[in-house]
């Protein structure tokens, strides 16, 4: 497959402008590749599909740097050719760390490992995707965090949990796909945005996944592991943790046991017999019906520790995911709050795991909504490693049929600052590792491809995958700069067609935002697919509903007095902010307070105002997106641009849905008409 949908964003298309040809074809006439590691082959191989297309004349290899204007290899390899000052800039900087430096006449590339190099190779195919200068450049670049993950929620038989956009890559109805050309592709692109690491099934491990960890299969994920190592790019799997008695070996899975801690040394040692550099396990444990210690009167340490035992002798991490909840839990009660679980389950045992176990957090203390708080979880372990997982799927952001660009969303997520360890304690410099130092710590996301010839279902929704690698590259971008530079690259330089996508997706998160749940109280979505409207909908059962809406008033109140006290697992000023209507910010009103529905906002409208107010112009905004893209009908090619116009029409017709059912519930509930007399059906 060779289409403009299939090539995302490293279309390399033939640069146009002749000045920056002319600049581009002087500089790259041949390239000279020093070292023979498996990531500059794989950085020469993209340069020979990048280069003659882009430039429109034969690129050819070479191993004589000193009749060559283009050189690559790491920084021992390429010693003789740096100067000090090249050497310094790199010397400080991490293994994954490279230096782009040129003049008219030389081009070098160089970096602190290979995969450094095939980073930097992107780096520069990325300038010249946006028709950058490229003679002036002198660019060292680090990843600001360690662990860049991706989380695959495939099966086995092909299905995708959570996956709108086709069937998996890796799997077709029980067993490998024999045709690996998308999982290369895919790790192409994954390492063009700093990806380096991977787990390649659904966290919910069912029966056969089991077996992924035995002989019957580890010999094709060797395979994929390989694929992915050429990439710079650790394979992990996700593991059941019952896999003792799945098996079949023991009764028991009990952590403490000898005989459960023997066999997950031995179940490792083959693991790593086969894949030596394998990353670890990804576990899910004691969470929506999924085995864990729980079943043993164990704690999330000893399971986790035992499993940080079997991995320890080969460098192994075990990625714990804090995803726990009571999902049976009776939302009448008010004593307990889901809100509270991860906090209430895990903070107790910080200092507990040990050094190779990682906890992962999700962005918000529910699941992914469109709008929560930031999970108070996330730096409240000082002496456990963390990272913080958001989702690339839009599972309850409009499943890649609305449009929803998620970039502002984990920005604003990564800039709170915790005041955990006093002002500037941001989540950003949590998860870099700068606050509490621990020895491992970055970000994972559940990622949002499947096999459908453009990879994410909405051509559009790419730009989250993009985003999400470059984000997790350089915080400091802004999401206008991804949004711009995934625009040029994906569609061309045409100015018009830039502004128009850049302002669509800039806008989409607030427009989807507008037409579903409103001011943080969350889901309100169809129970089970959670896609459309059902106000009441409530995922596990007939009690209750997660908004408590009655005739009087909305949402849920979390305070420490009357409520649930989840406000109090915050630092100040956070505790005292959420806690106090008078300050809480609007947008989550709803999350930690039950006000009535005339409460007036600091917009100054009532919350009852507010949810019509902005339905309608939810469905509204959604017309000008049509409208929007419309008029760059004659400017993208026909595949694209009917692709994104068929999920935009039927994003206004979940708009519709939306506003009608939340308008029309509101208005019965509350009985206070619309200030403004507009129909509600
Ligand atoms: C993989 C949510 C999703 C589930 C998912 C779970 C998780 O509940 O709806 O499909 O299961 O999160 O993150 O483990």
């Amino acid at each position: 497959m060779n289409s403009k949908k299939y090539n995302m964003w490293l279309q390399y298309q033939p640069v146009t402008d002749s000045k920056v040809k002319e600049q581009y074809q002087l500089l790259l006439d041949q390239v000279c590749v020093i070292g023979d590691g498996i990531q500059l082959q794989a950085a020469k191989e993209e340069l020979l599909v990048a280069v003659p297309q882009m430039l429109d004349k034969k690129f050819n290899v070479s191993n004589d740097p000193y009749n060559s204007r283009f050189v690559i290899g790491n920084k021992i390899k390429l010693a003789q050719h740096l100067d000090e000052s090249k050497q310094a800039k790199l010397a400080d900087k991490n293994e994954e760390a490279f230096l782009l430096s040129s003049d008219e006449k030389q081009l070098i590339i160089t970096g602190n490992s290979d995969v450094a190099v095939l980073y930097g190779v992107h780096h520069l195919l990325r300038l010249m995707q946006l028709h950058a200068d490229i003679t002036q450049l002198d660019i060292v670049e680090q990843p600001k965090n360690q662990f860049r993950m991706l989380n695959q929620w495939d099966n086995f038989d092909g299905s995708i949990e959570r996956g709108y956009s086709g069937r998996s890559i890796f799997y077709q109805n029980n067993q490998f796909a024999e045709d690996k050309t998308r999982i290369k592709d895919y790790a192409r692109f994954l390492s063009s945005v700093g990806i380096n690491a991977i787990s390649i099934n659904n966290v919910n491990v069912w029966e056969e996944e089991t077996y992924f960890i035995t002989k019957k299969y580890l010999p094709e994920i060797q395979e994929i592991a390989s694929i992915f190592r050429t990439y710079g790019i650790k394979l992990y799997l996700s593991i059941n943790f019952a896999s003792p008695v799945t098996l079949g070996d023991l009764d028991t899975a009990d952590p403490l046991d000898q005989n459960v801690q023997n066999w997950w040394k031995e179940k490792t040692k083959e693991i790593y017999e086969y894949i030596p550099d394998f990353g670890g396990f990804v576990v899910k444990a004691d969470s929506e019906n999924r085995p864990g210690p729980f079943t043993y009167n164990r704690d999330h340490a000893d399971g986790s520790n035992m499993l940080a035992e079997a991995l320890e002798p080969f460098q192994g991490k075990v990625i714990w995911r804090c995803f726990v909840y009571n999902h049976l839990q009776d939302w009448r009660d008010r004593s307990t709050d889901r809100a509270r679980a991860a906090y209430d389950h895990f903070k107790p045992l910080d200092g507990r795991f040990h050094e190779n176990v990682i906890l992962q957090v999700k962005n918000g203390p529910m699941d992914f909504q469109v709008r929560e708080p930031v999970s108070p979880l996330i730096g409240a372990m000082p002496n456990t490693n963390q990272m913080i997982e958001f989702q690339v799927a839009q599972e309850y952001t409009g499943q890649q049929i609305d449009l929803c660009y998620l970039i502002p969303q984990w920005k604003e997520v990564l800039a709170f600052d915790t005041h955990i360890k006093g002002e500037g304690t941001t989540i950003e410099e949590i998860v870099a590792g700068n606050i509490h130092h621990n020895k491992y710590s970055g970000v994972a996301a559940v990622s949002n491809i499947g096999d459908d010839e453009n990879w994410t279902g909405n051509t559009l929704a790419q730009a989250n995958l993009y985003g999400y690698g470059r984000l997790t590259w350089n915080p400091a971008l802004t999401s206008e700069e991804i949004a711009k530079e995934w625009i040029r690259q994906t569609f061309g330089t045409n100015q018009e067609v830039l502004d128009t996508i850049e302002d669509m997706l800039l806008n989409a998160w607030e427009i989807y935002e507008n037409y579903t749940a409103p001011l943080g109280v969350g889901w309100m979505v169809t129970p089970g697919v959670h896609y459309g409207p059902n106000i009441d909908g409530y995922e596990y059962s007939k009690w209750g509903t997660y908004h408590f809406a009655d005739r009087d008033g909305i949402g849920v109140d979390r305070t420490k007095e009357t409520g649930t006290g989840y406000t109090e697992q915050y630092q100040e000023p956070h505790q005292s902010i959420y806690n106090d209507l008078d300050k809480v910010p609007d947008e989550l009103l709803l999350f930690f307070h039950h006000v009535p529905y005339k409460y007036t906002l600091k917009s100054g409208k009532t919350v009852i105002q507010h949810i019509y107010d902005t339905h309608y112009k939810g469905y509204e905004q959604v017309e000008g997106l049509i409208e929007q893209w419309n008029g760059l009908s004659n400017d993208i090619d026909r595949e694209r641009f009917e692709n994104v116009k068929n999920r935009l029409e039927r994003q206004l017709e979940n708009a519709k849905e939306w506003r009608d059912q939340i308008n029309t519930y509101f208005y019965r509930k509350s009985g206070i008409p619309d200030q403004h007399g507009r129909t509600i059906y």
